[in-house]
């Protein structure tokens, strides 16, 4: 996996709210190129296993059952500096906090329900990438 790629999701807040078209064209405005991308329902054991690093974390639970409860948007996308400024795109994972012109600004709802993820290093990105798809899949 080069490190220009990052890893991200289209939570089923979003989803669900219809918001997939306005992300994703504010997502290639921003200069990203989609790789890949494909609609999946995530299983419990699936979250879990994506979500590991939070199990000790008081909202795992809460955060299980949202990723859960509807089908998201994986996707890898490709920039300079993908994994950065992707982050720097969706704002801070309390869309109270962040900033104008922000995904997380304009589409979440809360900091439970905050409509993106994206990947916070090269390693995970390399990591999420291969859990959501297979080498088939990555263009
Ligand atoms: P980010 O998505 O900005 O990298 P993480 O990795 O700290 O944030 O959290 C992963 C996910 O867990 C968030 N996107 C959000 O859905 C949920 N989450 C994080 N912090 C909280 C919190 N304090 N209360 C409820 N859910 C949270």
């Amino acid at each position: 996996m080069a490190t220009n790629r990052t890893f991200i999701m289209l939570k089923p807040d979003a989803v669900e709210k219809g918001y997939i078209g306005g992300i994703l064209e504010k997502i290639t405005a921003s200069g990203f190129k989609i790789v890949t991308l494909k609609l999946i329902q995530m299983t419990k054991a699936d979250a879990e296993t994506f979500y590991e690093v939070h199990n000790e974390r008081p909202f795992y639970e809460e955060l299980v059952e949202y990723m859960t409860r509807g089908p998201i948007v994986a996707a890898i996308l490709e920039k300079d500096n993908a994994v950065e400024d992707f982050r720097t795109l969706i704002g801070a994972t309390n869309p109270a906090e962040a900033a104008e012109g922000t995904i997380r600004k304009q589409y979440a709802a809360s900091i439970s329900e905050n409509a993106v993820h994206g990947s916070d290093s090269d390693d995970n990105a390399a990591i999420e990438s291969a859990f959501h798809f297979s080498g088939r899949e990555q263009f």
